[in-house]
């Protein structure tokens, strides 16, 4: 019969405190801060991780994969357009070819292996945290990290304070709303950002625009993936998905150069 390990209630209240506290405290301070475990922060964590960097994520839901799971009209496939084949490559994402340079993607597939190679190159992700705001610095003026709190604590609306998290660079990987520059463009007027919103679907040229426009918004914080075309007035794509993943290694790239220099 199988021998079963018995562990008592107490020492597993014990260790999941023990152990998530010790995280929460390496968590404090970190190369870089992405917001939003869709596909463009979630190739940014990667390839952020892989070139070393202490990178982690906070995602407001209890899932990874952000608009992928939705699909279009929920439906479970996705269109991936070249150069965007290469990076699903590396992971190890099935690809099934269309057509020349486009390929239709799993949704399932595609959000637990963006997952799972985020966190194997070293990543941390975190579920059930909302950023609902940033820390700045003067002299020079910057986006020094974030403010987090419980996305459940906010659903309940208590009124909660909450805790800081520093960061040298931190990306909004909000998607479509740009919450995290939104935030900092009305709270620090000095940063001197406008946001003009995104415009209605144009697909052929929205994937490389998103893609070009990727990167500084101002000193210490990035965009990536939709945020780009928000906060840079560019049409939106729809259901596919090589500019997600293109700009978020793209914006990996940027900090990589700029933290290093
Ligand atoms: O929306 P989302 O998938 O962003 P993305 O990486 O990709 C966009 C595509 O999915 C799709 C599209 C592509 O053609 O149009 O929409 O730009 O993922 C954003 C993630 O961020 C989380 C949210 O729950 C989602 O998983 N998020 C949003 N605001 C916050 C947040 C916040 N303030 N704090 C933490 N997480």
């Amino acid at each position: 019969s199988i021998q079963i390990k018995s562990v008592e209630e107490s020492k597993i209240s014990r260790y999941i405190i023990e152990y998530t506290m010790k995280d929460w405290l390496d968590l404090i301070e970190n190369d870089v801060v992405i917001v939003g475990a869709g596909p463009s922060g979630m190739a940014a964590a990667y390839y952020l991780a892989k070139a070393g960097l202490k990178t982690v994520v906070f995602e407001r839901r209890l899932s990874f994969g952000g608009g992928i799971g939705g699909g279009a009209m929920l439906f479970h496939k996705i269109v991936i357009e070249s150069p965007a084949d290469e990076i699903l490559r590396e992971m190890g994402i099935k690809l099934i070819k269309a057509e020349e340079g486009v390929y239709i993607v799993d949704t399932a597939e595609f959000m637990a292996k963006l997952a799972a190679s985020a966190i194997s190159a070293g990543a941390k992700i975190i579920h059930g945290i909302t950023v609902d705001d940033v820390i700045f610095r003067e002299n020079p003026l910057r986006v020094a990290g974030v403010a987090v709190e419980w996305t459940a604590t906010q659903m309940a609306g208590l009124h909660v304070d909450p805790i800081f998290i520093s960061a040298k660079a931190v990306v909004d990987a909000t998607g479509h709303d740009a919450e995290v520059i939104s935030v900092a463009s009305r709270k620090i007027p000095e940063l001197g950002i406008s946001i003009p919103g995104e415009k209605s679907a144009y697909s052929e040229v929205a994937e490389k625009l998103t893609v070009e426009n990727t990167g500084m918004v101002a000193p210490g914080l990035y965009a990536t993936g939709m945020a780009v075309t928000e906060v840079k007035g560019l049409p939106r794509m729809g259901p596919i998905f090589g500019a997600m993943v293109l700009s978020g290694k793209k914006v990996a790239e940027d900090i990589i150069r700029d933290l290093r220099n």
